[in-house]
């Protein structure tokens, strides 16, 4: 009980930070009415079905379609496998796709085809296939689509035919919960990252894994123990969290690859992106889901560090974890993520800094190539790609939940339209293989449509979050945060629950309660600054006129300074 009552004030909470930003926006332009909002949301409703009818007519029960060719792609088995090695010969597909939708079908209202996939799922779907699948992929798409899926029909029983959701979904999580197990019987209990759905891990199987492929398990097995009562799973996710968590060096930096076996790091460079990513994003998304101080602990001191060795103003370089020295200048498609998670943790300034950076080079290549060299100022030459990929999208979605500016609008009218013009194809939607050309690929990623066209839709239609706080997965599929699944609640948080006014509560988030303590705000830096919240740009066009207009930066107290172009931020290096 005590729990719930925390859980449930901690989601207020979470509630209240938005609703307190929101404030921020200060009547900025309404230019962006409710009827183009309406009009744009048809828009992306159009792009979902576009893609999803498509599917289903042409690559359905497979995994994914190829829009170019109208035929299809047993990918589940190929994801991950750069050099397609050991690939399956009677493998015949897991709808992944279909998998992958029924969570957007349940967002965009239709429970008529959520339905049907469902039943077509619960009297087809198999997982005792002769196939060697990628544990983190198979993690978040498959699982992670299932357990959402399980709890929306649950939830939505009311919209369903009468007793026709009995738990099929979670039957089949739990099916494949089990077949992952063996994949953590290692020396380190860090789990393989390839096992073969049917024989488990294979001979000679590869012992070399990424920091995300151990350390981005825990939403997905964690809700599959709070939900069937079998801590097998959530307990193996966990464990081998905390090995890689020992693993990280003085600075509290990790690498990118590592040996599971001997628990050796492989690659000591990391950044944000390809690799690393949703490992940071599991630790927030794990404290809010599951209220555990230890994640927070974890997130906190990992956060500071990517913060002090990596950003170089609004950009994110890679670096040794032994030495913080960086390693490569490099800006990849995946990293417009973090000012999303950002946005979740509060430090909403850094966030709307380098999301202006990614949408700029978005606009200037008309969608976000793969990687880009920062220090020679070119395209990656062999990563020109763009796959449809949806971080730009996601962080949109965020910051405009957190400040409801409605340039994030503008924003995703953009995105809406570049994907419309480059990428729309009579099959589907298609991958843009490179960049510089537009020339297209002939695949079309399921999270297109987990992803994607959900983070778009949500930006102009959020009636889905309305009853319900969600945690949305790293592949875009909500979990509910729910009392129930809180252990209790930090105490740090007790500072959200005991602001009474909006200038106090404008003075706290939870880095800045952590880490520029409040006296901070009595001292040499004056009172009355924020410092994590936001930048308080009160002029129309977002922009600082001087340093006065920039808050105090989040994780260095270090005032911010206003640039020539009129951005705030800390524009030296953080050392
Ligand atoms: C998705 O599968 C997930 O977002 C993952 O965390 C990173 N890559 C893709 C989308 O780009």
């Amino acid at each position: 009980m005590r729990a719930s009552r925390s859980a449930k004030g901690f989601a207020k909470c979470v509630a209240f930070l938005l609703l307190l930003l929101d404030s921020f926006s200060n009547g900025r332009s309404t230019a962006f009415g409710y009827s183009r909002k309406t009009y744009m949301r048809e828009k992306v409703r159009k792009m979902f079905y576009h893609a999803y009818e498509k599917y289903m007519a042409n690559a359905f029960p497979h995994d994914e379609l190829k829009p170019l060719t109208n035929s299809f792609t047993d990918s589940l088995s190929e994801l991950g496998n750069l050099n397609l090695e050991h690939l399956p010969r009677n493998y015949n597909g897991s709808a992944l796709t279909l998998i992958e939708s029924l969570s957007s079908l349940v967002v965009l209202g239709n429970f008529t085809e959520f339905e049907k996939g469902v039943l077509w799922l619960s009297d087809n779907l198999t997982f005792d296939a002769d196939a060697r699948i990628n544990l983190f992929e198979c993690n978040i798409r498959v699982l992670g689509g299932l357990l959402s899926a399980h709890i929306l029909a649950d939830n939505y029983k009311r919209r369903l035919a009468d007793g026709f959701y009995k738990n099929q979904l979670l039957n089949l999580a739990e099916d494949l919960g089990q077949r992952f197990l063996p994949a953590f019987e290692t020396p380190t209990g860090l789990p393989y990252a390839w096992i073969n759905l049917k024989y488990g891990v294979m001979e000679n199987e590869t012992t070399e894994t990424s920091t995300s492929g151990c350390g981005s398990l825990i939403l997905e097995m964690g809700v599959l123990s709070r939900l069937t009562g079998d801590s097998r799973y959530e307990a193996a996710a966990l464990r081998a969290l905390r090995r890689l968590w020992s693993m990280r060096s003085s600075l509290n930096l990790l690498g990118t690859t590592l040996d599971v076996v001997t628990g050796e790091w492989i690659e000591y460079s990391s950044g944000i992106g390809a690799g690393v990513d949703s490992f940071y994003e599991y630790l927030m998304k794990a404290y809010v889901l599951f209220g555990s101080d230890e994640y927070w602990d974890m997130f906190h001191s990992a956060y500071l560090a990517v913060q002090k060795y990596f950003r170089h103003g609004p950009w994110y370089h890679e670096a040794d974890m032994r030495t913080g020295k960086p390693t490569y200048w490099q800006l990849t498609s995946l990293q417009a993520f973090w000012p999303g998670l950002q946005t979740l943790v509060g430090d909403v300034a850094a966030a709307n800094l380098s999301h202006r950076e990614f949408f700029h080079v978005w606009q200037s290549f008309g969608v976000l190539p793969e990687r880009y060299l920062l220090d020679h100022n070119m395209l990656h030459p062999t990563e020109k790609y763009y796959p449809l990929r949806p971080e730009l999208a996601e962080s949109t979605f965020y910051l405009y939940q957190a400040t409801k500016d409605p340039w994030y609008l503008e924003v995703g009218e953009t995105i809406v339209g570049s994907l419309n013009h480059h990428t729309r194809v009579d099959g589907g939607f298609a991958s843009v293989r490179d960049v510089s050309t537009m020339q297209l690929e002939d695949h079309q990623h399921s999270f297109f449509l987990s992803e994607t066209c959900k983070y778009l839709y949500l930006l102009y239609d959020d009636s889905f979050l309305a009853d319900q706080n969600y945690i949305f997965t790293t592949e875009g599929h909500p979990l509910p945060v729910r009392g129930l699944w809180h252990e209790k609640l930090p105490d740090m948080y007790s500072n959200w629950m005991a602001v009474k006014d909006e200038n106090q509560a404008s003075r706290i988030s939870a880095l800045s309660s952590q880490v520029c303590p409040e006296t901070i705000f009595g001292g040499n830096i004056g009172p009355r600054r924020e410092s994590a919240c936001h930048v308080p740009d009160a002029h129309l066009n977002h922009r600082c006129r001087a340093d006065d207009d920039c808050g105090i930066d989040s994780t260095s107290c270090r005032q911010r300074t206003c640039s020539v172009a009129g951005y705030c931020g800390l524009w030296l290096f953080v050392t």
